[in-house]
């Protein structure tokens, strides 16, 4: 049974269990729904780099902030396909298209955009796009393009939002997310940690998702990546405890979503990854690189998983907009 109804008092006294005690319930929770030792493995694409004229200040791709970011225009369909179809002989499922976009405009840029993911469904990938805010229309399309699954992060807590941006609110966040849910595209939503947030605001997000119905298909949790030029540069890292916690308590709210292990795992250690996924998270980013940021080799990373008895999900052929 899952439930939609969790306090924010509940959630914190999951959240701030003894850690054994929580990894424990997380990994009872995680077996019964789930009972295998298998990650997914998905691959992200920057298909529109930089430039963007929000203000969310963790991200090395807003115009107003002096990174190395180099801008780079919306990519073409075939440059993407080819991508794609190197993401799936290297064993992804999932293939993630992101732009840095306030939000998606009518025209030939989205038409292109409609035109990858076909080309990703008939490659016969799970496609996922990160566009910024949609209108009900445009979410129709996508999903008539076939599209499986949209992410937008909420990113922290209602509370702690407009420390992090002011270019547009919770409420528009939300708004995107029903858009996207009444089309019939599977959710992906999750949020960042490391951003100067209380142990309550992470609570308060989890609350915030697990209150969805149905749940988030997909649960991305980033560490913080401090990116040098952007108002978070000197925010210290998050520790692997705090990212289990929140992966354990995200996994013991919503039993049946892929819990992803998103940005942050190049700074991190093996054993830390190997805990969050006892923990719960079984889906992750390969590739050498996020959206502009470093991740782990690939080759590293499938050493890690074999060494231990961790293998890749096959594709999802019945997600519901298949
Ligand atoms: N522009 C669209 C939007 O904001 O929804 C899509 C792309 S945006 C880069 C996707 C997500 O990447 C953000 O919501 C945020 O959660 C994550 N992200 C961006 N910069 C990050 C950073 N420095 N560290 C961790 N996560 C980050
Ligand atoms: C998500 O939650 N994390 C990914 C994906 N969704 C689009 C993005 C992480 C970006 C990290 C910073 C960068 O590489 O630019
Ligand atoms: Fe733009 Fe998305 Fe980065 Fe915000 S997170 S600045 S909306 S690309």
């Amino acid at each position: 049974m899952t439930r939609h109804d969790w306090t924010l008092d509940a959630i914190r006294a999951i959240h701030d269990m003894p850690l054994l005690d929580l990894v424990y319930r997380a990994a009872t929770v995680h077996r019964e729904h789930f009972g295998d030792n298998k990650v997914q493995l998905c691959s992200l694409l920057s298909i529109k780099t930089g430039g963007c004229p929000e203000d969310c200040k963790y991200c090395p791709q807003a115009a107003r902030h002096r990174t190395e970011v180099k801008y780079q225009g919306l990519m073409d369909v075939g440059e993407v396909l080819s991508a794609a179809r190197e993401a799936r002989e290297a064993g992804a499922t999932r293939f993630c298209m992101g732009a840095a976009w306030r939000e998606v405009k009518d025209g030939p840029q989205f038409d292109r955009v409609l035109d990858m993911v076909r080309g990703v469904k008939a490659l016969g990938m799970e496609a996922c796009c990160t566009l910024g805010m949609l209108s009900d229309t445009q979410a129709r399309q996508l999903a008539d393009a076939g599209l499986t699954a949209y992410n937008h992060n909420l990113d922290t807590s209602p509370e702690h939002y407009a420390e992090i941006i002011s270019t547009r609110g919770y409420g528009d966040r939300l708004k995107t997310l029903q858009s996207v849910r009444d089309a019939g595209i599977q959710v992906c939503c999750g949020g960042i940690l490391g951003m100067g947030e209380s142990i309550d605001d992470r609570c308060s997000m989890l609350q915030v998702l697990a209150s969805m119905t149905p749940h988030p298909e997909s649960v991305p949790i980033n560490a913080l990546v401090a990116v040098d030029g952007t108002p978070l540069e000197g925010q210290e890292r998050v520790s692997t405890t705090e990212m289990v916690r929140v992966i354990a308590t995200a996994r013991i709210l919503m039993p049946t979503s892929m819990v992803r292990l998103s940005a942050g795992r190049l700074q991190m250690s093996e054993e830390a990854q190997l805990l969050c996924v006892m923990a719960g998270a079984n889906s992750i980013f390969f590739g050498e690189k996020l959206l502009t940021t470093g991740n782990p080799e690939y080759a590293e990373d499938m050493r890690l998983f074999e060494s231990v008895g961790i293998r890749p999900l096959e594709p999802d052929v019945h997600a519901p907009s298949a």
